[in-house]
């Protein structure tokens, strides 16, 4: 998969792509992740890619012109998956993130400022927001969605089926983890994860995951429990 991410803040992904598992996958060449700086696209001599809004009001708006001229230098943009990052989207799940991860090539646009010029929304086939609060700019809801779709590619995590137990995969959240001393300050691990019995650790984890999901998800366990009624 390749990601292009549109920025005026390329100091804000850079350093995080290049840590842990995204970094890794990159030097691996599972993930190519290109960031572009679209001020260098601004058609102004002062390299400004925002304006004041037309009808007066506070704050500045991205105009239209330095992020199509980004968006058209980028090699295959007719075909890849044009992303606008913007808390008026599409709310962000993990549902999302397995179809994004199929992708060939996302382009993402990190919006800045109060706003941007409406008409900078043709250019884009969707738009994501990741969840109901405002951040400063999109950089760090891109960082989200590039993390948690590239987890997702097959041959990313060390064990190829490490995310089918995740939280919300199924639609629950995950059962609790234990590893050694099997005692601490008076908190006992269960004993049933010290019996070897495997179906018995299976069934265990299965009803935690739900009685956790139930207690503090009641939203996803009503979908869960609708789920579960359908033949
Ligand atoms: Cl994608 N951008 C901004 N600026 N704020 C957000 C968001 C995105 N998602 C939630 N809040």
């Amino acid at each position: 998969m390749k990601i292009t991410v549109l920025t005026l803040f390329p100091d804000m992904i850079t350093p995080v792509i290049g840590q842990s598992i995204i970094g890794r996958a990159r030097y691996e060449n599972k993930i190519q992740i290109d960031v572009i700086d679209y001020r260098a696209y601004s058609l102004n001599k002062h390299q400004k890619v925002d304006d004041a809004p037309y009808g007066g009001g506070a704050g500045m708006v991205l105009q239209v012109e330095p992020v199509v001229r980004a968006l058209r230098a980028i090699e295959g943009h007719e075909k890849a998956l044009k992303i606008l990052m913007t808390p008026q989207g599409e709310p962000y799940s993990q549902p999302r993130a397995q179809a994004l991860s199929k992708a060939d090539h996302l382009i993402i646009l990190c919006g800045h400022y109060e706003g941007f010029d409406e008409r900078i929304r043709a250019y884009f086939d969707t738009e994501i927001s990741i969840g109901d609060y405002v951040l400063t700019g999109g950089e760090v809801a891109a960082l989200v969605l590039i993390d948690s779709t590239i987890r997702l590619i097959p041959g990313v995590l060390n064990k190829d089926a490490s995310h089918e137990e995740d939280s919300f995969s199924d639609g629950l959240l995950e059962y609790p983890h234990y590893t050694r001393p099997p005692t601490f300050e008076g908190q006992s691990v269960p004993e049933v994860l010290l019996s070897g019995h495997h179906q018995a650790i299976a069934s265990y984890r299965r009803a935690e995951s739900i009685k956790r999901t139930r207690k503090r998800r009641p939203d996803l366990y009503e979908s869960y429990v609708k789920r579960q009624k359908k033949p």
